[in-house]
């Protein structure tokens, strides 16, 4: 699997509850490399489109409320297989259906307060980190590369 970029939110209800560091921990733990980071307080029109892919389901003006609700913290997090092992390493969207283990498996109960975002695809995440960092993210190389891939 070739090396990619995954858009990564901890969202309101995560920063609220202190739950940043906790994070940003799992996937530094992992392996994995931190290519953008902002604290940051969410226009409306930012959220909606985020999410334009659910624009029709009836619970979409309470997510654009919910991300609005206070700061998120936006993070470019970048290595092989990121996308996909992200997913994993969050967990179900319904925290109740999440494995222990997973961050929302371990740090939440509701759908509508699962502390985190994900990109689902590689597609989605070029999408997401152009629409969340159209300054660009950081060029940078960790030294402990060679440390982490053969
Ligand atoms: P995910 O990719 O896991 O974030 O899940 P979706 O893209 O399907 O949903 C995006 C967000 O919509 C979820 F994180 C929470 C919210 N949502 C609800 O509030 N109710 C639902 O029934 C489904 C999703």
């Amino acid at each position: 699997m070739a090396t990619e970029q995954s858009y990564i939110m901890i969202k309101p209800d995560g920063v609220q509850r202190g739950l940043v560091g906790e994070v940003i921990k799992r996937f530094e733990q992992r392996g994995y490399t931190l290519k953008g980071l902002k604290l940051m307080n969410v226009e409306k029109s930012l959220a909606e489109k985020h999410y334009e892919d659910l624009s029709a389901r009836p619970f979409f003006p309470a997510l654009v409320d919910y991300i609005c609700s206070g700061p998120v913290v936006a993070m470019v997090w970048e290595g092989k297989g990121v996308v996909a092992t992200g997913r994993k390493m969050i967990g179900a969207t319904n925290p109740l259906a999440s494995e222990p283990g997973t961050i929302r498996g371990d740090f939440a109960i509701e759908v509508g307060r699962n502390v985190i975002h994900g990109s689902d695809s590689v597609e989605s995440a070029t999408r997401e980190i152009g629409l969340w960092f159209p300054e660009g993210v950081a060029n940078w190389t960790p030294v402990a590369k060679p440390w982490i891939y053969e």
